[in-house]
């Protein structure tokens, strides 16, 4: 397995938050990757790669021109150590600019098309450690620590001729990713997240969006209750995948975030470190080839393991 990798995500790394008027401390931190990075290494798990540099088309075609623009423009004209917080081009008010941030999305971007590379060139596993995460970025919106929807991106370039499911297992509703195929058939999305009523990103993630025109029933969304433990997380997976082998596609994409762990600081989940074998087991038997794409997961010293076990599963 590929293990696509690169430092320059270090260069987005805002001090701090402002939540409903509060001050927090950014819990989308750079350290999250590097524990990952550092432990599957360490471990001897896959091999690493670098990223290579695509066309930015890919881009286009999931995010307006006018945001892209934004986001380069005001992001190279900050200093080194400013933070903006934009008013428009944004679905919430927390995350934040800086002057990496361009950069470090359009680098997030190329490590998924490289691991969707490896997939289309028949490798069976590739895991794309993207930061900052994309799975809340919007055709003309960041929000919820996303610039550019890797994953939706990725899933794009994968549909061309073949259909395509993606897997959304972080502990947040997709919207970014939910809205960029809600009216295609050829690409199913299908996440288990926290019930919007209570949790982020509170509009969207409801059951009852089931996809529209052409898409319609090509959207699945399975919201669970807050502090969802092991046991009934695995009964809503097993549903899950069902829909997907029922689906039937060519390629897996799954939106990985690992904020569905029980000592989550900022998410309400109870799954244990162990469990996430049990995951990537059941995710095996689709027997797929899957591209991982990392999204949330905020406690940061268990990433490594929760990583590890879960790809002990999936391969093992
Ligand atoms: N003060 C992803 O997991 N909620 N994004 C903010 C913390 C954040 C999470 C509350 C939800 C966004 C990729
Ligand atoms: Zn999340």
């Amino acid at each position: 397995m590929k293990i696509v990798y690169s430092p320059k995500h270090k260069q987005h790394s805002p001090p701090f938050e402002i939540y409903d008027d509060v001050k927090e401390e950014y819990a989308e931190k750079p350290e999250g990757i590097e524990t990952i990075y550092n432990f599957l290494r360490q471990k001897g798990v896959g091999s690493v790669i670098s990223p290579g540099s695509f066309s930015m088309d890919n881009i286009r075609k999931l995010h307006h021109p006018a945001y892209i623009d934004f986001l380069k423009k005001r992001s190279g004209q900050l200093r080194k150590g400013e933070i903006l917080y934009p008013s428009y081009f944004i679905t919430d008010t927390y995350i934040a600019v800086t002057s990496g941030t361009y950069n470090a999305a359009i680098e997030s971007v190329n490590i998924v098309l490289t691991g969707a590379t490896g997939i289309l060139d028949g490798e069976k596993l590739a895991y794309s450690l993207c930061r900052p995460p994309g799975h809340h970025a919007e055709e003309r919106s960041m929000g919820g620590y996303c610039f550019f929807n890797n994953a939706a991106i990725a899933a794009n370039v994968l549909s061309k001729t073949e259909k395509v499911a993606i897997l959304d297992i972080d502990f947040h509703h997709g919207n970014g990713t939910q809205n960029a195929f809600y009216e295609r058939s050829d690409v199913l999305y299908v996440s288990l997240h926290a019930d919007p009523r209570f949790k982020y990103p509170y509009k969207t993630g409801f059951a009852e969006e089931k996809g529209k025109g052409k898409g319609l029933g090509f959207n699945i969304n399975y919201p669970l209750k807050l502090k969802t433990g092991n046991k009934e997380y695995l009964e809503t997976l097993k549903k899950a995948l069902r829909d997907i082998a029922e689906f039937n596609p060519k390629y897996l994409v799954v939106s990985l975030g690992f904020d569905t762990y029980e000592h989550d600081p900022i998410c309400d989940f109870k799954l244990t470190i162990p469990f996430y074998e049990e995951i990537g087991a059941e995710i095996k038997t689709l027997n797929k080839p899957t591209l991982l794409v990392h999204e949330g997961g905020y406690a940061v010293d268990a990433l490594g393991e929760i990583a590890y076990n879960f790809l002990k599963g999936l391969s093992s």
